[in-house]
């Protein structure tokens, strides 16, 4: 058996059997060991930024990691920005890159650059492979590397030469995910603020936002009289009709400074203090108000789901007392196709069970609320605010849960950064239905241009915000990567081809002209 036989068969006895790839010659006995070991599931993405955002998708859903396979430095450098996601996400990834051969890097071929400095600010494990017999233990410590406490990228980088060498028998330990317990003194101390009289927010993120934890922050609101908010970014907020709505925090700071007033005592549940997005000229950047004290009930690393339950019962809140979201949709929309008829069609026609990866920035903004009272449904956002996330997490997630519909929600900037998605979710017959809003503009940055007071743009500075000349047919695109897709220019043709993508197994594209 050689290295690549004996990793790849690593990470499956350690749970990892999907594989997201874009391989170079480095890679070439990876590759050809796929060929021995069927049982990896290998899926090829035509640019990094698609591979290792469809990993975070997948780990997002799957709760376990994928890999990845990347090409040197330059592979792992497109590939970066979706993997400031992941680590935003704290979701496991396997990222494994290739290098020259250990014999070959002395001569400094094109190809070679400092990997580890590349991997290191996205990566909360690396290691760098430096013989064929360690590789299968690596790659355990690399799998349970990415599990955490709390999640995140692992980054392996295996010399071409390791991969050829005869190896080992691959290792058989079986990583999984760590927490830690929460401290009596976090669970005694947010009590005590909730027993306070004092206005009280209870802010839940990370893992406080799946249904266990959700109905747990619901029932010490119900009990204490405090205001369930959500972070601004979660990586996977579960909720629908039969969950606890949560409100989120604005992107906006004047949002989240007016959400926030008056709170006296701010308890944290998988979540960091609100901080605004960017520095702007006169306003706070931290958004905590004055006089309000911090308490954190439980941070990433540690059991949040718990530590809220232990709560509600401090709180004596009986275990069915949260609130929970009535089934309603809104009526299927007429007339102009805008951000509001836009949303109310998802929301009429969101199926059972969805996967959302949202994406839709400033045309999606009404979606939340249109889908509330849909029925229960996952919801995965731009954690890291790199652009080019929404159509790879889309995919990974398809390949995670293969039984669920997935429904991406891009908007058109976004979209050409990471637009090759569509081609694996058409070779690989993924049920990705994706929404894509033209409105031919970098919108968010036209409003945010005068929101940093830089001043009255001119043409140029306004044409670098434009974005439709040349006007960009997403039909014809995703048609020419095999993705059936149609456009709408009007809410009854959106409502209908909507309707229709949901239909339909395998993926498809709407259009949603918005201008
Ligand atoms: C990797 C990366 N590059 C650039 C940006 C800066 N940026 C933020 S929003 C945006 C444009 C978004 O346009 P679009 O996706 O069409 O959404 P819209 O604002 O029109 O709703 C850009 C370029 C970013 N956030 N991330
Ligand atoms: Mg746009």
């Amino acid at each position: 058996m050689n290295g690549a036989q004996a990793l790849i068969r690593t990470l499956l006895r350690s749970g990892v059997d999907v594989c997201f790839a874009n391989p170079g010659t480095s890679e070439m006995h990876f590759v050809a060991a796929l060929d021995d070991v069927p049982e990896m599931r290998a899926v090829l993405g035509l640019f990094e930024g698609v591979v290792t955002g469809a990993a975070d998708g997948y780990g997002r859903m799957a709760q376990r990691p994928a890999a990845t396979l990347l090409h040197l430095g330059p592979g792992l450098g497109n590939g970066i920005a979706n993997l400031h996601n992941a680590r935003r996400a704290r979701t496991p990834v396997v990222n494994v890159v290739g290098d020259h051969a250990t014999t070959h890097i002395k001569y400094d071929p094109p190809l070679t650059s400092d990997i580890e400095s590349l991997a290191r600010p996205v990566s909360r494990w690396f290691r760098a492979s430096t013989t064929p017999e360690a590789l299968a233990g690596d790659a355990v410590d690399a799998v349970q590397g990415s599990f955490g406490a709390p999640g995140g990228v692992a980054t392996l980088v295996v010399p071409a030469d390791l991969s050829w060498q005869e190896a080992g028998d691959p290792a058989s330990s079986r990583p999984g995910p760590v927490v830690a317990g929460v401290g009596d003194d976090a669970v005694a101390g947010a009590a005590a603020a909730l027993r306070s009289g004092e206005p009280t927010v209870l802010l839940v993120g990370g893992k406080a936002v799946r249904a266990r934890g959700l109905l747990a922050a619901s029932a010490v609101a119900q009990a204490s009289g405090a205001k369930l908010l959500c972070e601004t970014f979660p990586a996977r907020i579960e909720r629908g009709a039969g969950l606890p709505a949560v409100e989120r925090l604005g992107y906006l700071a004047e949002f989240t400074i007016a959400q926030l007033q008056g709170a006296r005592h701010l308890v944290l549940a998988d979540a960091l203090a609100p901080v605004s997005f960017f520095a702007y000229p006169g306003i706070p950047g931290y958004l905590v108000p004055d006089g309000c004290e911090v308490h954190t009930l439980a941070t990433g690393s540690e059991d949040v789901a718990e530590a809220l339950e232990a709560l509600a019962d401090a709180l004596g809140a009986p275990p069915d007392s949260a609130i929970l979201q009535a089934p309603a949709r809104p009526d299927r929309p007429t007339g102009a196709l805008n951000a509001q008829s836009l949303a109310a069609a998802i929301g009429a026609l969101l199926p059972e069970d969805a996967v959302v990866s949202d994406e839709g920035n400033t045309s999606g903004l009404f979606v939340s609320g249109a889908t509330a009272g849909a029925p229960r449904h996952d919801w995965m956002t731009l954690t890291g605010g790199a652009i080019g996330q929404g159509l790879p997490v889309a995919t990974g997630a398809a390949v995670a849960c293969p039984d669920r519909p997935v429904l991406c929600l891009e908007a058109d900037g976004s979209a050409m950064y990471t637009l090759q998605s569509l081609w694996t979710q058409a070779r690989e017959g993924l049920d990705v239905t994706t929404v894509l809003i033209n409105n031919g503009s970098y919108a968010i940055l036209e409003l945010e241009l005068s929101r940093v007071g830089a001043g009255d743009p001119g043409p140029r500075a306004r044409g670098m915000l434009d974005i439709s000349h040349p006007d960009l047919n997403f039909a014809a695109l995703a048609s020419g990567m095999g993705v059936p897709a149609s456009r709408a220019t009007t809410a009854e043709e959106f409502t209908q081809q909507l309707e229709r993508a949901f239909a339909t197994p395998g993926p498809a594209l709407v259009e949603a002209v918005l201008r």
